[in-house]
């Protein structure tokens, strides 16, 4: 099992961020939910402070993450999974280090989005959430 966690960043109108896999990585072109692989005995949200730091520019605390919704994806012959947590307060504004780029978008628009499989699912938990 591969755990990956991601940020559901949702700014004061209400938006999500969202950001897109650049070539030549895998699923590139389709928009996620910024984040990345846990590393071996690193914290979960450890983690999601330092890939978010490392693909965006930003600084986020780990008290400020709010566990939102789970979901899984075949992975080879293997499974990963999605820890989705909910962000509303960082410090600094994203740009894009890793993706080709980013945009902020509507819960609703998320529908319309090319996704990997484990963020579709959470995009309803997040209709909710905002
Ligand atoms: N992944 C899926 N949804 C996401 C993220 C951040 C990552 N929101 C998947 C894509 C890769 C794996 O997790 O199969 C590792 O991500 P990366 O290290 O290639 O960004
Ligand atoms: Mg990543």
């Amino acid at each position: 099992m591969l755990i990956v966690v991601a940020a559901a960043m949702i700014d004061a109108d209400g938006r999500i961020l969202v950001q897109q896999r650049p070539a030549g990585k895998p699923m590139a072109g389709l928009w996620e939910f910024p984040g990345g692989k846990v590393d071996p005995g690193e914290v979960p949200e450890a983690a999601l402070v330092r890939e978010l730091n490392e693909e965006l520019g930003i600084a986020a605390e780990a008290s400020c993450l709010a566990p939102a919704a789970f979901a899984s994806e075949p992975l080879g012959d293997r499974h990963l999974l999605l820890l989705l947590y909910a962000l509303r307060k960082w410090q600094g504004v994203p740009e894009a280090r890793h993706a080709s780029a980013l945009k902020w978008v509507r819960p609703l628009e998320l529908h319309g989005l090319d996704m990997p499989p484990a963020d579709k699912p959470l995009i309803g938990l997040l209709e909710a959430l905002v």
